[in-house]
């Protein structure tokens, strides 16, 4: 009886270690064009990877469906740009040209958060 536990709670940690490392693999992997529509609801922007070309002006378009004040702001700290968000339709952010590299991006209290892939 306890060897069958010990097996048991063993199948859970194996279980859960693949989880992580599934769930962690797979983020990175989704990078999205500039051209696709921001969501910005249920704490999350989705896409939250999104790849913009170098060198060039960019504009992204973000759509705000949770009305709470957390998601009003985006804020590219990194670029000095930040945007009041509308809720319930497109809001453009206009980016201008970057070197490449990872710039996050992030509602004004930290908790929506999102990468700007630069290549
Ligand atoms: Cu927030």
């Amino acid at each position: 009886m306890n060897l069958l536990i010990n097996l048991l709670g063993l199948a859970l940690i194996v279980g859960i270690v693949w989880w992580f490392w599934l769930s962690k693999r797979a983020a990175p992997a989704a990078v999205a064009p500039a051209a696709s529509v921001i969501m910005v609801k249920d704490g999350v922007y989705e896409p939250e990877r999104i790849q913009v070309p170098a060198h060039e002006e960019t504009t992204l378009h973000f759509l705000r469906e949770d009305p709470s004040p957390c998601a009003e702001y985006v804020v590219f700290a990194d670029l000095d740009v930040s945007a009041q968000l509308a809720v319930g339709e497109e809001t453009e952010v206009k980016l201008p040209a970057m070197e490449a590299g990872e710039y996050p991006f992030a509602c004004q209290m930290q908790m929506y958060r999102g990468t700007l892939v630069v290549a």
